[in-house]
């Protein structure tokens, strides 16, 4: 595959960018690859002042992209109308539509070339999220691979999704660790965090965490990794709060495109997913439900 451009264009951000074959070598080998100098300083103070509005504020919320993973709504002793409660592991998905200066960050435009490297031109942004770990009660993220997630409709079966802290992330405040070469092992099972698959993360069952590595990281650098990489993150037990940002990038085409569900995500239907659909006007709301039954029966 050829090598169409390179982060290495920032010189401000690394002047000792690795080269991208380093990257892929590194990618193919072990599922994952550290990318120093992907983001300069002044780059993650803004970026980190736009997490704590769109976190305090709690973006997303009446749209359902913002959510507690591990938390399900509704259930007894916990508000129905919002996250009212000590949130552990809060996401907002799509946090540029919330923050549209994201959308041209220069971290995000680097991110798609190493995106484009490794992929091929074609590949694009298909989904984005930010977490936040708050501080000392911050939630470990279970272990999963990001392919368990591709449910009725995905247009690929591969992605490589590309997490970029927005500070020193080391074994106190939630650094990720990755299996090294699970991305060529087999996808695990999955189940729900709840048994009733109301929260929305995932965990992947029969892993033996000692295998997992830790991947500390400095302010500015990332790291990233296939979509069946086993990985995790551990809890956040430091006084600061640890915000990441993932990019996930992959190649559309119908000819990938994810036919049926997993078991695991068969009964699902997680609460922040019933407040997305009820913000939808409802001809969206059919023809996205048109669009799931053509493809179950082999229309589309
Ligand atoms: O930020 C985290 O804690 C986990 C992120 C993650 O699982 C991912 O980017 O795939």
């Amino acid at each position: 595959m050829p090598i169409l451009s390179s982060y290495a264009t920032r010189p401000t951000a690394c002047p000792q960018a690795t080269p991208i074959a380093t990257i892929r070598a590194d990618y193919d080998r072990d599922g994952f690859a550290v990318i120093p100098g992907l983001a300069d300083a002044a780059e993650l103070a803004a970026l980190r002042q736009t997490y704590d509005r769109l976190f305090e504020s709690q973006a997303g919320w009446g749209s359902g992209d913002f959510f507690d993973m591990l938390a399900v709504e509704g259930a007894p002793g916990r508000p129905a109308g919002e996250a009212a409660e000590a949130l552990r592991l809060p996401q907002l998905a799509w946090p540029s539509r919330y923050a549209p200066e994201l959308a041209a960050a220069p971290l995000r435009l680097a991110a798609e070339a190493i995106g484009k490297d490794l992929l091929g031109p074609e590949a694009e942004l298909v989904w984005e999220f930010a977490i936040m770990k708050p501080p000392r009660v911050g939630a470990p993220t279970p272990w999963h691979q990001d392919e368990a997630s591709f449910t009725l409709g995905t247009p690929y079966r591969t992605a490589v999704s590309v997490w970029i802290p927005l500070q020193d992330t080391d074994a106190a405040n939630g650094c990720m660790l990755y299996v090294p070469g699970s991305h060529r092992g087999i996808l695990l099972p999955h189940e729900s965090v709840d048994a009733a698959g109301r929260a929305h993360a995932l965990r992947a069952v029969g892993v033996d965490p000692s295998r997992g590595v830790p991947v500390p990281l400095r302010a500015g650098d990332a790291v990233l990794h296939h979509s069946r990489t086993l990985h995790s993150a551990g809890p956040n037990t430091s006084a600061a709060p640890r915000r990441a940002l993932t990019l996930e990038f992959a190649v559309k085409s119908k000819a990938d495109m994810v036919r049926r569900d997993f078991a695991w995500n068969h009964g699902k239907r997680t609460a922040h997913a019933e407040r997305a659909a009820r913000a939808l006007p409802v001809g969206q709301r059919m023809r996205q439900s048109l669009r799931r039954t053509l493809i179950r029966l082999g229309l589309r």
